[in-house]
Formats: C-alpha cells, sequence, structure tokens
C-alpha cells in the first residue's frame, strides 16, 4: 500500500484528493487526466509508490504487468481498443514526468500520429 503522504498519486489512492475514478482493485488504480491530451486520457498507476515504471518493474514485474494489461481492459471497457490507442510512460525530466510516481498514459479517442510533441 502507498505511504508516500507528500505525492499527488498516493494521495488520490488514500482518498484525500478526488479523482474520476475508471478502475479500482487491490494493487492497481486508473483515473482520468486532469489535463487530457485526448478525447480519452487515462492514467493508470500502481497504488504502491514506485518513483518510476522501471523502478515499479525491476521490483514488482508481475505489478508492471498489472498495469499495462489494466490499461488494455480500460481501452476495452470503454470502447475504444478496437480503434487503436497509445501507451506512454514519461521517466524523468528529460521524458516530461511531472509526477514523481509511476504511471501509464493511455490516449486514444483520436489519431494520435507517429509521435506526440
Ligand atoms: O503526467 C502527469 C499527469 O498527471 C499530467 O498529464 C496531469 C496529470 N494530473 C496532475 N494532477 C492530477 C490530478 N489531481 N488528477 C488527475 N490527473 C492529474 P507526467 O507523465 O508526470 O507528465
Amino acid at each position: 500500500m502507498c505511504v508516500m503522504t507528500d505525492c499527488l498519486f498516493c494521495r488520490i489512492v488514500a482518498g484525500e484528493i478526488p479523482a474520476t475514478v475508471v478502475s479500482d482493485s487491490d494493487d492497481v488504480m486508473a483515473f482520468r487526466d486532469i489535463n487530457p491530451k485526448a478525447p480519452e486520457h487515462i492514467l493508470v498507476i500502481p497504488k504502491a509508490h514506485f518513483d518510476t515504471a522501471a523502478a515499479m518493474a525491476t521490483v514488482d514485474p508481475l505489478l508492471a504487468g498489472k498495469v499495462v494489461a489494466e490499461a488494455g481492459a480500460i481501452a476495452e471497457k470503454l470502447g475504444f481498443a478496437a480503434d487503436g490507442y497509445r501507451l506512454m510512460f514519461n521517466t524523468g525530466a528529460n521524458g516530461g514526468q511531472e509526477v514523481l510516481h509511476a504511471h501509464l498514459h493511455i490516449l486514444g479517442g483520436r489519431p494520435l500520429g507517429p509521435m506526440l510533441a
């Protein structure tokens, strides 16, 4: 379980900050991005705190797999999987990571082109 009281996403996990929750299980949670870059923009996070996706996958590869699998399940559930979507883990400063709690962006609902700017 998440213990980082100064982490924004840990506080969402703890219910201290509201979010538009899309799915919630014992160890993985998904909610809508507050600043959507596409018609469908959802963040899938491990409830336990890891700074980065790589740290999560190193310590708990099963959990990392659950995060990715949940992204696919959400895309199916919300009906945009067939048209395709993008999964993205921003990492560190050059990767544009603003929240230092591993999170998988799901972007969908429109053509995204070859790469996001
Ligand atoms: O992405 C961090 C993302 O987190 C960014 O797209 C905005 C989103 N964000 C920030 N605060 C919130 C809250 N309170 N709810 C939902 N989404 C939020 P990064 O990859 O770190 O740049």
